[in-house]
């Protein structure tokens, strides 16, 4: 029998976030060698390869060696954290290579670690990628869009205690305008983070654009609030690998959303790489 792990099963479960983040930070600068990271990047479905095109990888390591990052769910299946010199800049970047989503069930805390472990690295930025359904009918499967505002619709926050923390320009507008310096047809808009693990129905695609989305997913805002908290400067960029639902008269199947990230891969991989070669 299988069970979902819960926050009742984590061993660090009663250990501050800030400590784990650090310890997580320590682990990696050991298992590395590479003593601090500039840029942080989560892969989202679609963008993986943008790994490959950065620059030269300097270490790999598996993430479930490193304090506060979980065994991999699902067999054969290794999270692994990578780190890279950028070409261009000398700057080095942290590939955070397994997300952690709210609706695996495992707590906010382990949904934005990888945020607060890349600010206790020493990265000051992050670029947040990810797949995701549109709500504008003319982004066709595989366009990708800047983030430019976000509507968290999870019902819950990865701050704990009375911080108030400002959202205001969370992603970034300088980080959007070197975007832009690389892609001037880039469009923008505002991510909408369901809790998922199920796509939405044609009235909740129908409510989220009222409220005002374009893009409609299962990760990012949670994420884009604690690096905000942490200090971090962010970039957030969606792949469109589907049309949301009920804005097309098909219906969606997880399989047409692989082969939309697939078909897409190279071109927005070799995108984000010329955007984190001008950061
Ligand atoms: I890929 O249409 C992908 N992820 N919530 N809705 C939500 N998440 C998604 C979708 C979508 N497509």
């Amino acid at each position: 029998m299988t069970t979902t792990p819960t926050t009742h099963d984590d061993p660090t479960a009663h250990i501050d976030p800030f400590e784990l983040a650090a310890q997580a930070a320590r682990d990696i600068a050991e298992q590395t060698g590479i003593e601090r990271h500039d840029i942080a990047l989560v892969l989202g479905s679609g963008w993986g390869g943008a790994a490959d095109l950065l620059g030269e990888t300097l270490a790999e390591i598996p993430s479930h060696n490193i304090a506060g990052f979980s065994k991999p769910a699902v067999d054969g299946h290794v999270g692994t954290l990578r780190s890279i010199r950028i070409t261009e800049t000398g700057k080095t970047a942290l590939v955070l290579g397994s997300r952690t989503h709210l609706y695996e069930g495992k707590g906010v805390r382990k949904v934005v670690h990888g945020m607060r472990t890349a600010a206790a690295a020493g990265c000051s930025t992050v670029i947040l990628t990810n797949g995701c359904g549109g709500l504008n009918p003319d982004w066709a499967p595989g366009t990708p869009v800047l983030i430019n505002d976000h509507l968290n619709l999870t019902a819950t926050s990865p701050i704990e205690g009375a911080n108030f923390v400002d959202l205001t320009d969370l992603y970034s507008q300088r980080l959007r305008d070197i975007a832009h310096s690389v892609d001037e047809t880039l469009s923008e808009g505002v991510y909408a983070q369901f809790r998922g693990p199920h796509y939405e129905t044609p009235a909740e695609v129908k409510m989220a654009g009222v409220l005002g989305a374009d893009l409609v997913g299962m990760s990012t805002t949670l994420e884009a609030i604690a690096a905000r908290q942490a200090g971090l400067e962010i970039l957030g960029i969606s792949l469109v690998t589907n049309l949301a639902a009920g804005i097309s008269p098909i219906p969606l199947s997880h399989e047409e959303v692989i082969e939309a990230g697939i078909a897409a891969g190279p071109r927005i991989s070799a995108l984000l790489a010329n955007i984190a070669k001008r950061m």
